[in-house]
């Protein structure tokens, strides 16, 4: 026997032993014994692919404490600390070799630094606990975008939201043999009080994509500890930055046109900025709502959602605007609340749901009342604004066909949206591909949300709203996506959406709604169905075809003083967000392609002269 089946031995008991020895891959018991060694675990329970392994899981995460039961079968809330309820980008960063530049927007830290600080905390960490080793596949199993990961944790709660939130792996590990480019994440909770991380001081999120490895500690929250969901992302990105092809942070969704016609979309979105809400609009069909993997196959594009179950957040969902969600939440089904509020009773509130505030509660900060405040004197709301939903894909009616289909779905259309109240229109269409990804994609400004920790409602700059996940610098990155259209006959069209856009008085201009016809438009485009009109910025819809929609889907009078407040376009913020955006690339120096520059000089140009010509504010009608 090896040294490292001889060390994992040691920890396991017989059944799981013989689990480990079946997979039959060097590099993974080489790795599992390196972090054993380290993390010194008391015991190891290995997950195969077996529901009596997944209910293994399901018992502990109850026993441990990390998850308690509610009233409805299946449900279980789990509580995350007051000061952990979101990614913690200040203590999350790429470890970089010694002589290796990336670029400012990245938070990174000197890798032999990085890796002496995060091993000195994970040493002896797990002494007292078990540690889970879990096998999962990103991607549809057995495909050519499928990468095998695995999972270290001593949290019960991250591996039940993993067999939620993912496709098992155990026996494509099995099936790829000693096979080594698989992903690799390592977690612990540290020391646990009353069923979360103490030591919040000393989080760390240290990613190494030389390694393909990630290290998470201290935290519970699941976009700090979840490996497979942003974690991956970093070496998602890496990784199809050497091969051609795209990791995004997307949805995908089928838009049902005329006749039967199905047709995919892509939208990448900041967090917390409708993204899931877009995946899951009433009467479209469903495939994934945070993470793709996107290639080129034989001059198409083709897509898989990466995961299989959603973490959604859960603020504001209800019956009229979300029924697939609000149906699947109400019902037996097997969810994971997290930082909702928890009745005597045993169910859950959240801010937005219908129905009254209970007058008191379990949330977040404990015992909760009605104008709690926290230690800085803030009033706590009965859930967190990032409080979620972790639930796996199978649960929903509006689930697409092709939702693990290996070949992945052919992607004809891309939307970026952002939180964005002066500037964007609500929908436009990009003129081609290297203007949509130039003047929309790397443009793309949001405002922060409670997604991550810090302050929120600040404009920043997200391009393709994938900054927070990247690992290497912004500049090829776009490159990357430039070079991936370029060879395209008919590469997927490129549109904005913007729900947030505000009147002068700070009033949102457009109903929750209003995305269906935004969506139900861009099908039309992408079939060049409907014609639009050329604002200079891209094209718009003409009123008589949102008028037509608005009838059809929404049986909604749309009014042509809506359609003028929405579709003005705004020359003056229009040109400030082009200035913005010229000064982060030239700043960022090298690596950038002149073609941004040149693309977003243009737009100014074009710009400048309708303002010339029709002034600062232009009714759609006069263009
Ligand atoms: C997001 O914040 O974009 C999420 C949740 O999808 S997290 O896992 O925190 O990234
Ligand atoms: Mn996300």
């Amino acid at each position: 026997m090896s040294k490292d089946l001889e060390i994992i031995k040691e920890k396991c008991d017989r059944e799981n032993f013989k689990k480990v020895i079946k997979i039959k891959n060097n590099y993974i018991f080489n790795f599992i014994a390196k972090f054993v060694k380290i993390l010194n675990p008391e015991s190891i329970f290995v997950c195969n692919d077996s529901e009596s392994d997944f209910n293994y899981i399901r018992n502990k995460v109850i026993e441990d404490g990390e998850e308690k039961k509610l009233s409805i079968e299946g449900h279980t809330v789990h509580f995350d600390g007051y000061y952990d309820q979101g990614r913690d980008k200040e203590h999350t960063r790429l470890m970089v070799p010694k002589g290796v530049y990336l670029d400012p927007n990245l938070d990174t830290i000197d890798k032999e630094r990085g890796l002496e600080e995060i091993l000195s905390i994970m040493k002896d960490i797990m002494h007292d606990r078990e540690l889970y080793v879990l096998f999962f596949c990103l991607g549809p199993v057995n495909s050519k975008f499928a990468i095998p990961a695995v999972q270290l944790t001593d949290s019960s709660y991250v591996a039940h939201s993993e067999i939620l939130l993912y496709r098992p792996g155990y026996e494509e590990f099995r099936r790829l043999g000693n096979y080594r480019d698989y992903f690799q994440f390592v977690h612990s909770a540290g020391e646990i009080k009353d069923a979360v991380s103490v030591n919040i001081d000393k989080r760390r999120i240290y990613m190494d994509t030389e390694e393909d490895i990630v290290y998470s500690v201290n935290t519970q929250y699941g976009g700090n500890t979840i490996g497979h969901k942003k974690l991956a992302m970093r070496l998602g990105i890496n990784r199809a930055s050497k091969e051609n092809w795209l990791t995004e942070h997307m949805f995908i969704s089928g838009i049902h046109g005329p006749e039967g016609r199905v047709t995919y979309f892509a939208g990448a979105f900041p967090s917390m900025c409708g993204k899931t809400s877009t995946a899951m609009i009433p009467d479209e069909t469903i495939v994934g709502d945070d993470i793709v993997y996107i290639k080129k196959i034989e001059n198409k594009v083709y897509a898989v959602n990466v995961e299989i179950g959603i973490f959604g957040i859960i603020e504001d969902i209800n019956p009229d605007g979300d029924p697939s969600i609000w149906k699947v939440l109400n019902e037996p089904n097997e969810i994971i609340f997290s930082n909702v509020l928890v009745t005597e009773d045993g169910y859950v509130y959240w801010v937005g749901k219908p129905g009254k505030v209970p007058e008191k509660g379990i949330n977040h900060s404990g015992e909760w009342y009605p104008g709690k405040r926290d230690l800085e004197g803030n009033e706590i709301p009965p859930s967190h604004k990032n409080a979620r939903f972790t639930v796996n894909l199978k649960n929903l009616d509006n689930l697409d066909i092709n939702y693990n289909n290996p070949d992945g779905v052919e992607i004809r259309g891309i939307i970026y949206g952002g939180r964005d109240s002066d500037t964007l229109v609500p929908v436009q269409e990009s003129y081609d591909w290297n203007h949509g990804i130039i003047s929309i994609g790397a443009s793309l400004e949001s405002e922060t949300t409670a997604a991550t920790l810090g302050k929120t409602g600040v404009r920043s700059f997200n391009p393709m709203s994938n900054l927070d996940f990247l690992s290497i610098p912004v500049g090829k990155y776009i490159d990357i996506n430039l070079k991936f259209g370029e060879s395209l006959k008919n590469p997927p069209k490129i549109f904005s959406v913007n729900y947030f856009l505000k009147d002068s008085n700070g009033n949102y201009l457009n109903e929750k709604t209003d995305k269906r016809i935004w969506l139900k438009w861009m099908e039309l485009r992408v079939h060049e169905e409907v014609e639009a009109i050329n604002i200079g910025t891209g094209f718009i819809p003409k009123y008589g075809d949102l008028r037509m929609l608005f009838k059809d889907v929404l049986r909604r009078d749309y009014g042509q003083e809506d359609y003028i407040k929405q579709f003005t376009l705004r020359v003056p913020e229009n040109i400030s967000k082009i200035e913005r955006i010229i000064k982060i690339y030239t700043e960022l120096g090298f690596g950038v392609p002149d073609i941004l520059f040149e693309i977003l000089k243009e737009q100014k140009s074009r710009l400048e002269i309708l303002k010339n010509k029709k002034g600062e504010y232009i009714s759609p009608l006069a263009l």
